[in-house]
Parts: structure tokens; sequence; C-alpha cells
């Protein structure tokens, strides 16, 4: 076995036409690098261009997991007794790495899922700024110390970790979000098994290498790669076996039910970060451009691909031919492409070819309950491709981005997730209306108005059921230290990020300290109070 900081690139032979080589990619469970104790394999493809294979992982069955989960048991006595300061400067190594190493990260993460290098480099920079902001908090980690009702006797709170979290995350943003989860579970004293989503094993494999280099004691966060419902099913069901306090999980509402399933008949914590039809209003006192701009991003930025996306567009009748001649304007204009390749596109490829299919599922699903389509065609190939798309569309998997009005709240494609470049326009009579529109999907994830009635911004923030609201600002772009989650469909309320994140991954412990020598019963031994008699007449002063 090789210690994963013993170990360079291991480079297959391959027939990959790409320049680069092909990875062998590892497992790593205690520090050491492991393949599936089966042999069996899958690859990562770039999905810009299909013929570019970046590695091939190993296929993880029940017993990986398991040695996974062995692993993060053994280190969690010696992690979670160690200072959490100490804990803090191993984070805040994490992010000076990433910092130091942020160029290439990029380029690899851009290359394996097919985001544009602009995206990828937010992104990144958002990794980065979670380890800071932890970094620190390990300085803190507050408890409280709190009065007693009897004498001589203190009262304390501290925070406890939970024990071992299995992390399960999405591809769509492969290193922000796994470091949103597992950087507050170590700095509560947590160890992880990280189920690496199965379009980014590459990068995982990194930002793995990256957290042992920065001083992570081995076992502390292990990472198995495998198929969702291979390797991450595996982890979810050792909560019935007890053998996990956490399960923290981002990705489709119906695998979170499933899972919050199995956590509540175990009695154990789960955070689930699930889907959205994230609505944007647009009222008539709204600087239309600035609308414009907000919409076309949130619908389109990342191809649609973020949970956080703009599903429903909610438009005011009396702005919504001047609105949609500019948003349709953009939208015609889409440039589209391989980021790694081509400059200033918007979108690059979707982010593998599964996440391909199902989008395309639910276009012929939308094509079906006959709403208009203002624009999109599909995935783009040779002989169907939008103008301002660049490079070679058979190389990977593109798609138009798509438009449809005419949608009403009856019809299926108002209230289901499209996890792709589509926006659903609605027409809205009044503000009353759009509010209820906002409020009519299962989902209650993001939201936006854009409106420069103050009273409109205030109702719609008080009146929208979603876990985040933009006023004048797009449905995405949230910040590593503000609340990040959703209510209804959208999740079961926990929150990652900030410093209310630390709620999902600790529980509290509240101590007694009892100095007096004897047994003093609370409630029943308090001294009572005798209130005076009063003798002033109060009545008589006014
Ligand atoms: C996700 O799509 O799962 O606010 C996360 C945003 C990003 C995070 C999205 N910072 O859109």
């Amino acid at each position: 076995m090789t210690h994963i900081l013993e170990a360079g690139l291991d480079f297959m032979e391959s027939e990959n036409p790409h320049s680069l080589p092909k990875v062998r990619g590892y497992n790593i469970i205690s520090g050491q690098l492991e393949l599936s104790v089966s042999g069996e394999t899958f690859d990562s493809i770039n999905p810009a261009i299909l013929a570019d294979v970046l590695g091939e992982f190993p296929l993880s069955n029940k017993e990986d997991v398991r040695k996974a989960i062995d692993a993060a048991r053994s280190a969690l006595p010696d992690w979670s007794s160690t200072p959490a300061p100490t804990r803090g400067q191993i984070i805040g190594n994490m992010g000076r790495l990433l910092m130091q190493h942020k160029e290439e990260l990029v380029r690899l993460q851009a290359r394996e899922i097919g985001k544009t290098l602009k995206e990828c480099g937010g992104e990144i920079q958002e990794a980065i700024d979670t380890c800071l902001f932890f970094q620190s908090e390990g300085r803190r980690l507050y408890g409280q110390t709190v009065n007693s009702e009897l004498p001589d006797k203190e009262l304390f709170t501290y925070r406890r970790p939970l024990g071992v979290c299995g992390i399960i995350n999405a591809c769509n943003f492969p290193s922000a979000v796994p470091f949103w989860k597992m950087i507050p579970a170590i700095i509560c004293g947590n160890t992880c098994v990280w189920k690496s989503p199965q379009d980014s094993p590459l990068l995982s494999f990194a930002l793995a290498r990256i957290m042992h280099q920065s001083g992570l004691p081995d076992g502390v966060i292990n990472l198995i790669h495998g198929k969702g419902s291979g390797a991450g099913q595996y982890l979810v069901d050792a909560v019935d076996e007890g053998l996990i306090n956490k399960i923290s999980f981002t990705g489709s509402t119906s695998v979170g039910k499933a899972i919050g399933e199995v956590c509540g008949r175990n009695l154990v914590s789960c955070s689930l970060e699930l889907g959205g039809k994230n609505p944007l209003v647009v009222m008539p006192s709204a600087n239309i451009d600035n609308a414009v701009e907000g919409a076309y991003w949130g619908g389109f930025g990342t191809a649609g691909q973020r949970c956080t996306s703009l599903g429903n567009l909610i438009l005011h009748q009396d702005i919504y031919d001047e609105f949609m001649e500019k948003f349709m304007d953009k939208v015609k204009n889409t440039r589209i492409g391989d980021s790694l390749h081509n400059e200033d596109v918007l979108y690059g490829s979707m982010l593998s070819e599964k996440y391909a299919i199902d989008f395309l599922s639910c276009l012929s699903k939308i094509d079906a309950e006959g709403v208009t389509k203002e624009w999109g065609q599909g995935r783009i190939t040779t002989g169907n491709t939008p103008k301002n798309f660049v490079g070679n569309p058979e190389a990977g998997v593109y798609m138009w981005p798509h438009v449809y009005t005419g949608v009403t709240e009856d019809m299926d494609c108002f209230h289901e997730e499209v996890f792709g470049p589509a926006v659903t326009v609605v027409k809205a009579v009044d503000f009353d209306h759009a509010l209820h529109l906002a409020n009519a999907s299962p989902y209650g994830l993001s939201s936006a108005i854009y409106t420069n009635d103050r009273l409109e911004a205030y109702r719609f923030k008080t009146g929208i059921k979603a876990g985040m609201t933009g006023i004048n600002n797009s449905t995405t772009g949230a910040e590593a230290h503000l609340p990040f989650g959703g209510v209804k469909g959208s999740g079961n309320g926990t929150r990652e990020s900030g410093i209310w994140v630390i709620e999902s991954y600790s529980y509290w412990h509240a101590v007694n300290d009892e100095l007096s020598g004897k047994l003093q019963l609370a409630q029943m031994d308090v001294d009572e109070i005798e209130m005076a008699e009063a003798e002033v007449d109060y009545s008589s002063l006014a």
C-alpha cells in the first residue's frame, strides 16, 4: 500500500487522443491509496470532448465503503480530542494550498465537468473562502456559561461532534459543496467518509490530496469513488447498521427523501440540500435591463445546472413584451462552447452525458404539454447549431438555451425542476398574483424579485416561502458565510455555510457542576420569593 503523500500521479497507458494522459485514481482510506476489492473501475470523461478520458477510478463496493467507515471510526477519538484551534490551523492550510494551486484546479474542474473557467474560478474561491472562514471558527466554537437557579452551582454548554459523517455531493459544484460540508464537519471534530460524485472523481482525488498535504491526520477524511446507486447507497445503508452518525447530501429531492427516511428511522441527523424550481419576478418599477441580465444569468449560467438556477420567470403583464424582447435577444445570441479552448462563452457542455440524457427527457415532457417554445432545439449537433456556438458540437454534449412561454400553474413544467438550460415563463396580472405564482411550486430554495417599489420588495421578502431571496439580483450567487438551504421540497431545514452550519455537525452538551457538596433539587429547592403587599393605589396617579 502507498500513502497518498508518497505517491506521485499514477499515469496509465491509454489511447487517449487528447494530449493529456489518463490517471489511475484511487480511493483514499486512512491516507492509503486503495483500489476496489472487486478490481472493478469506471472512467471519468470530459463532457466537452467525450474522447478525452481523464482517468480510471475504483467502482467501490460494500466492502470498500465498509473499510472507509472503519477508518473514519478509528480516527475519531484522536481527531475529536485535537484542540479546535489546531483543527482550524489545518483547515487554514487547506485554504492556502487551494490558493497556491487554484489555477490548475480550475482547469482540471473545467475539463472534468465542462463548466466555464470563470465559474470554476469562482467555485474554487468559494472553497478557499470556506476554509478561511472556518480556520478562525476553530478559535471560537463557543459554548455558554449559564446561571443556575441554585447557589454554588454552575451550568455550561459545549459543542460536541456527532461522529462519523457520510458526505454525498453532486458534480455540479464539485469543490465548493464538499468543502461546505466537510470543513464544518471536521472543525467540529467529526470524521468523514466522502463519496465523490461519479462525474468528478479526479477533482475529488486532487482535493483530498490537498487536504492530506495540509496536515490532516489519516482517516479523518476518507474518499471513496463509485456510482450513486452503489457506493452512495452502501454509505446510507450503513446508517441502518448503526455505523454512521450523520449524512449530508446534496442532490435530487427524491433521493433526499429516501435518505431522510433511513436517517429518520435511526434517529440520525441528516442535512438535505435538494432541488429547486426557483422563481424570479419582474415588476413594472424594475430596471428592466438589470432584470434581463439577472434572469439570463440565473437561467443559463452553468448551463442551468445549479440548484439555484432560475426555473419560473414570472413577468408582470405590463412589462412582459418589453422584457421578452430584450431577454430573447440575449438568449438568441448566447455564446456556447468549451471554455478551455474558447474565450467568453456563457456556458459550456452539460456536466456529463447522463445529465444531457435527463435534460432531453425533461424537454420532451415539456413539449408534450402544449406550451410555446420560443427558442431551443435540444442537443447542439452539426447542422443544428445556434449562431454563436463555437467549436465542434459533436465532440461533447452541448445544449441549446430553451425558453418556453404560455406556461401556467396547472402544468407539470411549472412545478418540476429542469436541470439544464431551460426557462419557463409565466405571466402575472399583479403583485399578489406574482407572489402567489412564486410560492406555487413544491420547492422553496432560492427566489428573486426585481422591483424599485420598497413596499413590494418588503412584501415579497416576507411573503415568499424560500430559504434564500435576491432583491434586484439573480437567483444564484450565495456567499460562503450566509446560510444556504431551502424549505418545502428543497430540503429539511438544515443550512450550509457560515456559523449556522455548525448546528448541523455538532450537538449541544449541557453540563451542570454542583459545587455546594450537597444534593440541591432543581425547581424544588429554589428559594421562593414572596411579593410585598402593594400599599399605593396606582389608579390615583393619573
Ligand atoms: C448548488 O447548485 O448545489 O449560490 C450550489 C449558488 C452557488 C451554489 C450552488 N454558490 O448558486
